[in-house]
C-alpha cells in the first residue's frame, strides 16, 4: 500500500512518521517547496520531541518521501490548516485546495481522510468537491452501498510537546460518510494506533473534536476568571486552586496570561458560528480568555508606576511551556501591549526557544531579546509568561528584591 499525506506540518509530519515506521510507503505532499525539501533531507522545521529522529529514520529507510505534486496512492490523508476568517467562520480554502488536488489522482477503491479540525459538514463538502471534479466516480452517499471512494473524518487530537507519544496511544474517532467509509479509514489508523478506534458518522466526529477543545477552553476560562476574582479580593488564587482541587470531583486548571496555540482559541468559534444563538457559554469563555493578555498587561503597567524609570523583564514568548510554537501566543500579545503602553520603559524579553524577535513585536523600539539571566538581573519587574523549565529553576536564586508577576504560578 501507498499513502499520501497532504500537509507536512504539526500533524501531517508526525502521522507520516507513525505510518512509515509501520513499513508503509508514505509520500508527504506540501505546497511549500521549503517544507518538502526539509522532509527530503530528513529534517523537521519545528521542535517536537522525538519527531526529528523519526523523520530522519523514515527517510533513511526509504519509507518517507516528499513532493509538491500530489501522487497516485491507495489512501490520502488531508492534514492542512483550517484557520478562521475575520468573521470567525472557518477558512476552508486549504481543505478545498487539498480535495481538488487529490481529485484527479483518485482511482476506484481509494480512501480519503480529513484530519484537519473542521466545522460540522466539512467532510461532506470534501466529498462534494471531489465528486464535482470526478463525475466518473461513485461517491459515498448515506444509506447507499457500493461507492468507489471512501471518505471519512479522523480528527487529530495530539498535544504539542507529546505528539509522538499521543499519536500512538490516544484513542481515535473515525467518522465515515457511510459505515463502510469509517471501516475503511479505520484500517489506516489500526496500522499504528494502540488506542481504541471509535467508529461513528462524519458529523459526530467533526463535532466531537470541536467539543474537546471547547471543553478545555471553558475550563481554562473558569480558571482565569477565578484568578481575576481572587486577585481583586487579595486572595492567592494558587492557594485557592490547590485547596479546591483536593475535593474528589474538582480539578481546576492553571490560570495564565491567556489561551494560545492554533487550536483552542480557534475551534470553539466553529461551534459558535454553527449555532450562534445557542453557544452562550462557549462564546463567553472565548471572550474571558481573550481578555487575559489585556488584564496581565494592565497589571504590569500598574506595577511599573511604582518606579521612576523601571526596567521590565518578560520571560517566555511561546504559547505554552517547552514548545517553540509562537502561534496565537498570549505571551507575545502581553509583551506587545506592555511595550505599547510603556514606550519609555526598557523591556527585556527572553525565551529559550525563540532566537529572533517575533514579527508582531518588531515595531517596538523599547524591546530587546536577552538571555534570561541578564534580563532578570537588570529588571525591576519580572513577568513570568511561560513556565519553561529553565525559568522554573530560577525560582530561588535570581529573583530577590524584584517585583515579581508570576502569571503561571511557576514560582509558587
Ligand atoms: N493553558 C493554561 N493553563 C493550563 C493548561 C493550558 O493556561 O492549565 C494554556 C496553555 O499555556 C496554552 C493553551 O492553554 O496557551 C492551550 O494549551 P493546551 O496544552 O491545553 O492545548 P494545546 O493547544 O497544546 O492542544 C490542544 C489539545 N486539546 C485538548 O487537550 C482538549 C490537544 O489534545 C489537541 O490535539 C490540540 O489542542 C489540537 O490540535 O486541537
Amino acid at each position: 500500500g501507498r499513502l499520501a499525506i497532504l500537509g507536512m506540518g504539526y500533524i501531517g509530519l508526525p502521522t507520516a512518521v507513525a505510518i512509515a515506521t509501520r513499513g508503509i510507503d508514505v509520500i508527504g505532499v506540501d505546497v511549500n517547496p521549503a517544507a518538502v525539501a526539509a522532509v527530503r533531507r530528513g529534517e523537521v522545521p519545528f521542535v517536537e520531541p522525538d519527531l526529528a529522529v523519526g523523520v530522519s529514520g523514515a527517510v533513511a529507510m526509504g519509507r518517507l518521501t516528499a513532493t509538491t505534486e500530489t501522487p497516485e496512492a491507495d489512501a490520502f490523508i488531508i492534514a492542512v490548516p483550517t484557520p478562521f476568517n475575520e468573521d470567525r467562520t472557518a477558512d476552508l480554502s486549504y481543505v478545498k485546495a487539498a480535495a481538488e488536488q487529490i481529485a484527479p489522482m483518485l482511482r476506484s477503491g481509494n480512501i480519503v481522510v480529513l484530519e484537519s479540525t473542521s466545522p460540522p459538514g466539512t467532510t461532506q463538502k470534501v466529498c462534494d468537491w471531489i465528486g464535482a471534479l470526478r463525475p466518473d466516480l461513485k461517491m459515498p452517499r448515506d444509506g447507499e452501498t457500493g461507492a468507489d471512494i471512501y471518505v471519512a473524518h479522523c480528527p487529530e487530537r495530539v498535544l504539542p510537546g507529546r505528539i509522538m507519544i499521543e499519536i500512538i496511544t490516544n484513542d481515535r474517532v473515525v467518522g465515515g460518510l457511510t459505515p463502510r467509509c469509517a471501516e475503511k479509514a479505520a484500517s489506516i489508523y489500526r496500522l499504528f494506533a494502540q488506542g481504541e478506534i471509535l467508529l461513528t458518522d462524519a458529523a459526530s466526529a467533526e463535532m466531537a473534536k470541536l467539543v474537546e477543545n471547547a471543553y478545555r477552553d471553558v475550563n481554562l476560562a473558569f480558571a482565569n476568571e477565578i484568578s481575576l476574582i481572587s486577585e481583586s479580593l487579595h486572595i492567592d488564587v494558587w492557594e485557592v486552586i490547590r485547596l479546591a482541587n483536593r475535593h474528589p470531583r474538582v480539578n481546576i486548571l492553571n490560570p495564565g496570561p491567556g489561551v494560545g496555540g492554533h487550536c483552542i482559541p480557534v475551534d470553539p468559534w466553529f461551534i459558535v458560528s454553527a449555532a450562534p444563538q445557542l453557544s452562550r457559554l462557549i462564546r463567553t469563555a472565548r471572550e474571558v480568555n481573550d481578555h487575559r493578555p489585556h488584564h496581565v498587561a494592565a497589571q504590569v503597567v500598574e506595577k511599573a508606576k511604582r518606579f521612576r524609570s523601571p526596567t521590565v523583564a518578560c520571560l517566555g514568548l511561546t504559547f505554552k511551556a517547552n514548545v517553540d510554537d509562537v502561534r496565537e501566543s498570549p505571551a507575545i500579545e502581553v509583551v506587545g501591549l506592555i511595550a505599547k503602553a510603556l514606550p519609555e520603559v526598557d523591556i527585556f524579553v527572553s525565551d529559550p526557544y525563540v532566537s529572533v524577535m517575533p514579527r508582531q513585536l518588531s515595531e517596538y523600539g523599547n524591546l530587546r531579546l536577552e538571555g534570561a539571566h541578564q534580563a532578570v538581573e537588570r529588571a525591576d519587574i519580572v513577568v513570568l509568561l511561560v513556565e519553561h523549565e529553565p525559568f522554573k529553576a530560577m525560582r530561588h536564586t535570581r529573583l530577590g528584591g524584584k517585583v515579581i508577576y508570576d502569571t503561571r504560578g511557576a514560582w509558587h
